[in-house]
């Protein structure tokens, strides 16, 4: 099966596909879709753009692996499924390939754990060094939340962070804005960023809190960026904000035996 809908006791629900253990719908109990999925999504042929990508062990292009490194492209194994405190918790596991080793030559496990009940999807990524060296990782939780009207959009919860803007050559500013405005290409990596963030649209808001990923990443292609996306229709730019819970500036370093986590929890409220 290429994906699972992991379905609460109160109704919430979440889809999570095999290929990268990417979750690509989220309906919160008495609520809509929250999670953006572009237009032309080739959902159990590539990691697509939308949902919650999983980005290991590289975040972007900072190191020589393909972009936002290999487990966004990998198949990974469904690890069970259970119902606690109203909660419905769904793991996947992902091990080193086989012959991985030209690629990564570190063996490692990943863990990832969906949890869906109420207003709320919390998602977790554990790194687990399995292997007999220490090594580092960069990476993190992608997550594409869909919005009605990025113009009717707001985030707040960024004032007074650094960031490095990716669309000035990484040159490093300081947020000014109380309730961050996307009116064009954005791609900013917010350094000690932890949150809580709270994005708002008319009608709703999205609280966005993390547990051990202490950056954050804002990212919307804008309309000439996004034409080079094949999966996007030409307005779909509008429709989506990238929050992303990421460990960037200080690489998380696992001994071996040594195991990571970092969670992202989204709670939904109709204001
Ligand atoms: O996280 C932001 C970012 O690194 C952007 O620079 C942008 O390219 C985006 O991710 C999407 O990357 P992708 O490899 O999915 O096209």
């Amino acid at each position: 099966m290429s994906s699972v809908q992991v379905t609460a006791p109160d109704g919430a629900t979440a889809i999570v596909q095999r290929l990268g253990a990417q979750v690509t719908s989220w309906i919160p109990a008495g609520g809509g879709e929250q999670l953006f999925l572009a237009s032309h999504a080739r959902l159990g042929e590539m990691a697509v753009k939308g949902g919650v990508p999983v980005l290991f062990p590289q975040f972007a292009d900072l190191g020589p692996l393909p972009m936002h490194g290999f487990a966004r492209d990998l198949p990974w194994t469904p690890a069970g499924e259970m119902t606690e405190g109203g909660l419905r918790r769904a793991s996947y596991v992902l091990n080193q390939p086989e012959g991985w080793g030209t690629r990564w030559p570190h063996p490692f496990t990943l863990e990832l754990t969906v949890a869906v009940g109420g207003p709320q999807l919390a998602v977790s990524l554990t790194v687990n060094n399995t292997g007999g060296r220490t090594w580092y990782f960069t990476g993190g939780l992608h997550t594409y939340l869909g919005v009605a009207d990025i113009a009717a959009a707001r985030l707040d919860g960024l004032q007074g962070r650094i960031y490095r803007d990716k669309t000035r050559g990484n040159a490093e500013s300081t947020e000014a804005a109380h309730a961050l405005e996307v009116t064009q290409e954005t791609d900013r990596v917010y350094l000690g960023a932890a949150g809580p963030l709270v994005l708002r649209e008319p009608g709703r808001e999205v609280l966005i809190t993390t547990a051990g990923f202490p950056d954050a990443v804002v990212w919307n292609p804008w309309a000439g960026s996004a034409q080079r996306f094949p999966d996007f229709d030409a307005d779909d730019y509008r429709r989506m904000l990238c929050v992303e819970a990421v460990v960037i500036g200080s690489p998380p370093i696992l001994e071996p035996g040594q195991h990571w986590t970092g969670t992202q929890t989204l709670t939904w409220s109709d204001i």
